[in-house]
């Protein structure tokens, strides 16, 4: 009780002295300030302006100084997001960028070739897309008797890409192009479809009744990329003439929901003919089943293409070459990726595998500061830079203090892990606890490396606290799915070094 009494009256006597000095300090600097003051205001204009400009500049530099150490960067969003207008320079200078680096790039430069030489061959290119058997190749026979398509009851008959010659009217030098259907069970081919969607000049989306969702999803998305489109209902034939209106006025009706900039007359009722199999009976009774050609009705449609084609051909090329652009700029992103995965694979990979050596070779393998060394460090920076974020070292500090304190909870569950792990490897027999150490060790780091690629694909950031909660979070799953890769490393680095 005494001494908390006396305690008190220390404390009390300290807050006195502490005030006392401020007091005085306070005095003393005022005074000195007003000296200076009264001395430079006495003194020559410029003597007062210059003090005034110096005090200014430190006061800006101690603020920003300040700022830069407590103040987190952030890498704005719009610099990640592809710009929505790419011109063909954007695009060359993105992939020589890439290629420096080491992304292959050669999806995206094949675009880009590809569209110079229909630039060069100068052909208007229309093609029919849509969900399977909706009568695509049916369409481009009637259009092309001569051509050479597959047309089958069964959906899926056409799996590749195929350009028929056709001249219009009007002398148009015009490629109708083939796809395969999408919607079938092989999802590929809606990819391709999609992809060669996007190079053709005029789109002729065919389907054969009221859309479907995803036909809606696969309009939408060509009309976002800038593609003209005709929006063509086949097979017709199966409906009467108010049936036909009806469903018409449904895909008008569908189309201005999704934005409407799609015109009146460029949706069209056709009917491609196709094929159908009729009984025919012979003079003796016998029965013969014969494929017949229903005849075709496509005139709207040719009526419809010849419109759009005169009132757009000055746009169309200018809009299919910034849809190829846009094309390209997609395959290098997916191979930026691509290539990002791979990359920080081998970061990773690097940085475990120092991590099991360096706690194969201690002494004592006990030495818990795992994660906040130079390893840690090293790995963490290699990956934010992959992934174009830029931490302070500060970031990085903070992450890994954060991240080592949930390391303590994991680090039971690593070693289990890791003492199973190894006994599924044959011929190892009793398992030597440093090497267990040294496993469990190379798991928490394969796991941290393999939480923050996650993170910084998903937010294309590095927030210390977001980085390190995912790494909790996750740490669990990602030391179960490490631990073949790591034991064999340890393994190898064990026998290999002794
Ligand atoms: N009733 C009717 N059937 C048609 C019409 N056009 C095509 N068909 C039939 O629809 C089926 C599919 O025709 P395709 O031309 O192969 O359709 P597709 O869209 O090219 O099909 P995939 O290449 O598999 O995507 C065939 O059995 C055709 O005979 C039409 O106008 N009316
Ligand atoms: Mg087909």
């Amino acid at each position: 009780m005494k001494l908390d009494r006396f305690i008190r009256i220390v404390i009390a006597l300290l807050i006195l002295l502490v005030f006392i000095v401020a007091i005085g300090a306070m005095l003393f600097l005022t005074e000195s300030a007003l000296n200076v003051w009264d001395r430079l205001v006495d003194g020559p204009k410029v003597l007062l302006y210059g003090y005034v400009a110096v005090m200014v500049a430190l006061l800006v530099t101690a603020i920003e100084l300040v700022w830069r150490l407590v103040v987190r960067r952030k890498i704005p969003a719009a610099k990640r997001a592809v710009p929505d207008k790419l011109s063909q320079n954007d695009i060359k200078q993105r992939l020589r960028e890439a290629e420096a680096a080491g992304v292959n790039v050669s999806e995206a430069q094949a675009e880009l070739q590809e569209l110079a030489a229909r630039q060069r061959a100068g052909a208007i290119h229309l093609c029919f897309f849509g969900e399977v058997s909706t009568g695509k190749s049916s369409l481009i026979r009637a259009l092309v008797p001569a051509a050479d398509v597959t047309v089958d009851v069964v959906g899926g008959s056409t799996t590749d890409i195929q350009h028929y010659r056709w001249r219009n009217d009007l002398g148009h030098q015009i490629l109708l192009t083939d796809v395969p259907g999408t919607g079938g069970h092989d999802a590929g081919f809606d990819e391709q479809a999609l992809q060669e969607a996007q190079r053709a000049h005029v789109v002729l989306f065919v389907t054969d009744g009221d859309l479907a969702r995803q036909e809606s999803l696969a309009v939408e998305a060509l009309l976002a990329c800038g593609k003209p489109l005709v929006l063509v209902m086949n097979k017709s034939d199966r409906f009467d003439v108010e049936e036909q209106a009806a469903l018409i006025q449904r895909l008008l009706e569908h189309l201005d929901s999704l934005g409407g900039t799609v015109e009146r007359d460029r949706v069209v009722a056709v009917s491609a003919g196709g094929e159908v199999d009729v009984v025919e009976r012979g003079a003796d009774g016998s029965e013969d089943v014969v494929r017949r050609q229903r005849p075709a009705d496509v005139g709207v449609l040719v009526v419809a293409i010849n419109r759009l084609l005169e009132e757009a051909l000055d746009s169309i090329d200018e809009q299919r070459d910034r849809a190829v652009f846009r094309l390209a700029a997609d395959k290098l992103a997916e191979a930026e990726a691509e290539y990002r995965l791979q990359r920080s694979e081998q970061i990773i990979r690097n940085a475990t595998r120092k991590a099991v050596l360096g706690a194969l070779a201690a002494v004592s393998p006990g030495t818990d500061v795992l994660i906040q060394g130079y390893i840690g460090t090293a790995m963490t920076q290699e990956l934010c830079k992959l992934y174009g974020a830029a931490p302070r070292d500060l970031d990085i500090e903070e992450f890994l203090n954060l991240s080592q304190s949930r390391v303590g909870r994991a680090l039971p569950l690593s070693l289990a892990v890791a003492g199973n792990g190894l006994k599924a490897f044959p011929g190892i027999g009793t398992v030597a606890g440093g090497l267990v150490h040294a496993v469990a060790y190379g798991l928490i780091f394969d796991a941290l490396g393999r939480s923050l690629v996650l993170t910084l694909s998903r937010h294309g950031e590095f927030v210390p606290d977001v980085a390190a909660k995912e790494f909790e979070e996750g740490i669990s799953e990602h030391i179960e799915a490490g631990v073949r890769r790591v034991a064999k490393m340890a393994l190898e680095q064990k026998t290999g070094g002794s």
